[in-house]
């Protein structure tokens, strides 16, 4: 990719809006923009100074026809997104005159941006890291509050400063094993070994913090998977319906009505829950139903939380007993429901001294009950969320391989194996800490990350 060049593109979602902007980024921004702009006043965007901006018509300088009215700003580099020159064009927000602006752009010189493009500049221009980039997209595409501040607070730097942190170790790590290459005469003796091991140590213990976090960054990134489970015609589909206000799935009084898995996004107090409604569970009367049960399994073996519905107006079935046996307590909810009839499993009855949440789908009752219950178990999932974390798989599985490079380090150091040995396991564990930031970012990978970006960030 080149950065030598000028890129331009519409910014703002297609479809129609009050206001629409069409960004330019590189050294000709301002000279490309100026040919299109006629001010009232005869004011040149060659002549303002940085972080103005001026209001006057978008013209064809071909036949000096008026496109638009606009409020066009000139930010010059280098306090800008890209740290280079920017001009932003907001003009009125339909469709044909973003496009017909965008095309006399190009048409004066300026290339159409690639995807995630303004933000590659920024990052190639070292206005942020890669751990940022990749934030900036996390929060355009942030499912929640929580999710968004998550996100925030890796743009701000907290996940890269702690990557650089536990890199800076490995570096002073790395320098001294080094030194005792340049010596060979010198053996690494016993009180030397103990301080490189204890290096490793703390190196591995920072990075270990940052894979548990990471765990729980995934649930704000990705909405805690969350699988309604039961005996069929407990009300399960009714569930899903009530939790998301809305008429989404299909209930009828019939059991085995829902026959393959459905999935919904759900946001309780600021977390996200990807919830699933999944086909009731018993010796399947059909192959379609029984594929639909063989389903609901592995969403429960999949999912972060079970909800578990029982029908309070009949007493436990062994289905619901087994099914209270496999949930497990660390990560199910027992939902009593259908509790506007009369009840048939009184709350001292459950198995295992399990206590359930009594609701009524068909009433709303009970809902906010669980939902409070359910917040508590994303907290549990998701605690530590002001802390950096990381809420990419990219971030964790290099992460995850620098730590297995350290632990290689010490085992070797242990077994007196040649420092040339043990400095290749430590220069393994930089370049996976250094593709993180974007240090050391093989082309394909930077491509792969800034092609998920819309077009015009
Ligand atoms: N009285 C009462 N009836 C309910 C309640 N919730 C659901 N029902 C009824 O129970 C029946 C089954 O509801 P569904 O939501 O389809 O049950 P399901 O668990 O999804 O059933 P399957 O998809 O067949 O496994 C319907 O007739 C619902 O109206 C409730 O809280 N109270
Ligand atoms: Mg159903």
């Amino acid at each position: 990719m080149h950065t030598d060049d000028t890129i331009a593109s519409i910014s703002t979602p297609s479809g129609r809006g009050g206001i629409g902007i069409v960004r330019l980024s590189g050294k000709d921004a301002v000279k490309i923009a100026d040919r299109l702009f006629s001010s009232p006043k005869n004011k040149k965007l060659i002549k303002i100074p940085s972080h103005r901006i001026l209001y006057g018509n978008i013209i064809n300088p071909s036949n000096r026809e008026v496109v638009d009215e606009a409020l066009v700003s000139v930010m010059k580099a280098p306090n800008t997104y890209t740290r280079e020159d920017i001009v932003e064009i907001n003009c009125h927000g339909g469709v044909v005159p973003l496009k017909r602006i965008l095309e006399l752009l190009i048409k004066g010189g300026a290339r159409l941006a690639e995807p995630g493009e303004f933000t590659k500049r920024a990052f190639l221009n070292g206005r942020i890291d890669l751990v940022q980039s990749e934030a900036v997209l996390d929060i355009i595409n942030s499912l929640t509050e929580q999710s968004r501040k998550a996100a925030l607070e890796q743009l701000r730097g907290g996940l890269s400063g702690k990557i650089e942190s536990a890199r800076n170790k490995l570096v002073d790590l790395t320098a001294i094993v080094e030194t005792f290459i340049d010596f060979p005469e010198e053996d690494i003796e016993t009180a030397s070994q103990k301080e490189l091991e204890g290096r490793a140590v703390e190196i591995k213990r920072q990075l270990k913090e940052l894979i548990q976090n990471a765990r729980h960054g995934r649930v704000l990134r990705e909405g805690l998977k969350t699988a309604i489970i039961g005996r069929p015609n407990v009300g399960k589909s009714s569930l899903l319906n009530a939790l998301l206000e809305q008429d989404r799935v299909i209930v009828t009084e019939m059991p085995g009505t829902t026959r393959d898995v459905i999935e919904e996004y759900l946001d309780i107090n600021g977390f996200p829950i990807r919830i699933m409604d999944t086909a009731g569970i018993r010796e399947a009367i059909d192959i379609a139903e029984s594929e639909g049960v063989a389903r609901s399994l592995r969403a429960m073996k999949d999912a972060g939380l079970v909800l578990l519905v029982l029908d309070g107006s009949n007493s436990l079935h062994d289905t619901d007993m087994e099914l209270i046996e496999k949930s497990g307590s660390g990560n199910s909810i027992l939902v009593l429901n259908k509790s506007d009839l009369p009840s048939e499993i009184p709350q001292g009855s459950l198995p295992n001294d399990r206590t359930a949440v009594k609701i009524s789908a068909l009433k709303g009752r009970g809902l906010d009950e669980l939902k409070d219950e359910i917040v508590r178990t994303s907290l549990k999932e998701a605690a530590g969320t002001g802390d950096a974390i990381a809420t990419n798989v990219r971030h964790i599985k290099a992460i995850e391989r620098a730590y297995h490079s350290i632990n290689s380090f010490s085992k070797n150091l242990k077994k007196g194996i040649s420092p040339e040995f043990l400095a290749v396991d430590l220069r393994d564990g930089l370049d996976a800490l250094g593709e993180i930031i974007g240090i050391t970012t093989p082309e394909e990978i930077l491509n792969k990350i800034f092609s998920d970006f819309c077009i015009g960030k």
